[in-house]
């Protein structure tokens, strides 16, 4: 089976540390101890929980990027494929999200205005450059996504 899909969403194992304590509590009767201890080969990874649908939040998770005064915050970013990016503008005037040529997708947000935002998510890693079209001179941005 190929990756094609959720490259992202094996980032964050955090919950291998939480079965330490099931350790005991066999109650056997027998006194042969012959138990192999699977010393195995996983030492990180592996989550195979997750088999329902989380919305949002853990696969690949999310980043927040914010226009405010005629500037994006943060202006380079570098996410996992797979990672969705969402463009809020605070300011009064309207901004927008446009890729450039040349980028490994295309998008164009519609018109931003005053607290709204826009969302794309990049799934071919490379270097997506853009900018905010209205304000080329000082709002560009460059994407970084990794496989
Ligand atoms: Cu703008």
């Amino acid at each position: 089976m190929s990756l094609i899909s959720a490259s992202g969403s094996r980032t964050l194992a955090l919950a291998g540390l939480s079965g330490l304590a099931l350790l005991t509590g066999c109650g056997s009767s027998g006194g042969s101890g012959s138990s192999s201890t699977p010393a195995a080969s996983t030492p990180a990874a592996s989550t195979p929980a997750a088999a329902t649908s989380t919305p949002a939040a853990a696969s690949g998770g999310a980043v927040a990027i914010t226009y405010k005064d005629y500037s994006i915050d943060p202006a380079q970013v570098t996410v996992k494929a797979g990672t969705k990016i969402t463009w809020t503008s605070k300011d009064a005037t309207v901004h927008n999200v446009v890729f450039k040529d040349g980028d490994p997708e295309k998008f164009t947000s519609k018109d931003l205005k005053q607290g709204q935002s826009a969302t794309f998510t990049p799934t071919k890693p490379g270097v997506y450059k853009y900018l905010c079209t209205f304000h080329a001179a000082s709002m560009q941005g460059t994407l970084t996504v990794t496989g």
